[in-house]
């Protein structure tokens, strides 16, 4: 979209246009306060969920059962902080930058995701985030592609491929464990049981509970409900579940032939609604461990400063 109105009052119209045209959204075209805003929290959200996300795998790097294992699980980590990074700058796009942000972060005042707020007990949880854990991710982020902001959307479509091979290995890793030792497939069973109910919760509340969605769907941020992406990603989950040879903790669970869908049992929102006030299992861990790594990455934020302002931004 190019924005060439003279009159301001006109600008309205050509965004409100563009929308309604599928035409990207991009950094130099007006748009409106709540647009800008309602991006960045999301984006900003999204990118915090990344970096926040690296904490409960990078917990079984040292412990990793071998050496495949361990630099499978290192690229997957470093990937998570290269979502961050992507995501970061396609947010400053929009007139922010990373230092407020993850200032806001650190100060509680913008939010990650509330998945992270659980902890990895064994190291089928390690397979249970890759497959649960980045499949909700996908199955969220996969429409994301199309979102109207052009900066969040072409950072979503490199950010898709590498998850859906994360969803692989989590996939892959699962697999293994559970066609192994009986105590291999119950500690893959018991890692399910954990991060099911939870991986439901990360695609936000019911849609009647949802403050966001009508607006951010009008905006062609987000293209499908929480409530429909939740109920895509059930039902590409239960024919999974079989082939692994694993069950989901759900005694509801069961085909509905006039839905075309699979039914499933009602979901914990206090728990949920309990997380995002921060009395999730590991909210606090999580927090302090960002801000120390933020206060240790001091020296390395300072010298990069001290060479930009030597040697010009170009080269830095
Ligand atoms: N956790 O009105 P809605 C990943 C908040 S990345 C915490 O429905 P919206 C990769 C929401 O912010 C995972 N807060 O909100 C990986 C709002 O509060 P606010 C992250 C949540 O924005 C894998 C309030 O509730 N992905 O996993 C959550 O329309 C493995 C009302 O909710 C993204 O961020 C939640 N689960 O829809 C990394 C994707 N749900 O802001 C490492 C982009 C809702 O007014 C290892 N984001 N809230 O204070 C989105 O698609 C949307 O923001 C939703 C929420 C769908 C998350």
């Amino acid at each position: 979209m190019t924005t060439t109105a003279a009159d301001p009052e006109a600008y309205q119209t050509v965004f409100d246009a563009a929308l309604a045209a599928d035409e990207r959204i991009e950094p130099r075209d007006w748009l409106p306060d709540a647009y800008r805003a309602s991006l960045i929290r999301q984006m900003a959200q999204h990118a915090h969920s990344e970096i926040i996300g690296m904490q409960p795998e990078a917990n079984w790097i040292t412990r990793a059962p071998s050496l495949r294992r361990k630099a499978i699980l290192m690229a997957k980590v470093q990937d998570e902080a290269g979502h961050g990074l992507y995501l970061y700058s396609a947010a400053e796009t929009l007139g922010t930058s990373r230092e407020e942000l993850l200032d806001k972060l650190h100060s509680g005042r913008q939010k990650y995701s509330s998945i992270f707020n659980y902890p990895t007990l064994t190291w089928a949880d390690v397979g249970a985030i890759g497959w649960l854990v980045d499949g909700a991710a996908i199955t969220n982020q996969v429409p994301l592609c199309r979102c109207s902001y052009g900066p969040y959307a072409r950072a979503m479509v490199r950010i898709c491929k590498e998850e859906s091979f994360h969803q692989r290995q989590g996939y892959e890793l699962l697999l293994t464990l559970s066609r192994g030792t009986p105590a291999q497939h119950a500690m893959a069973q018991d890692a399910v049981d954990r991060w099911w109910w939870p991986s439901l919760m990360m695609f936000g509340p019911p849609d009647d509970a949802s403050a966001h969605s009508a607006q951010s769907m009008a905006w062609k941020i987000k293209r499908h409900s929480n409530d429909e992406l939740r109920q895509r990603f059930v039902d590409i989950c239960v024919p999974q579940a079989e082939a692994l040879g694993l069950t989901l903790p759900d005694p509801d669970l069961k085909w509905n032939e006039d839905r075309g869908h699979y039914d499933f049992g009602p979901i914990d929102w206090e728990e949920f609604r309990e997380v995002l006030r921060g009395n999730g299992p590991c909210n606090a861990q999580r927090m302090s461990q960002r801000r120390r790594a933020h206060e240790e990455g001091a020296w390395v934020r300072e010298a990069a400063a001290a060479y930009a302002a030597k040697h010009g931004k170009a080269e830095a």
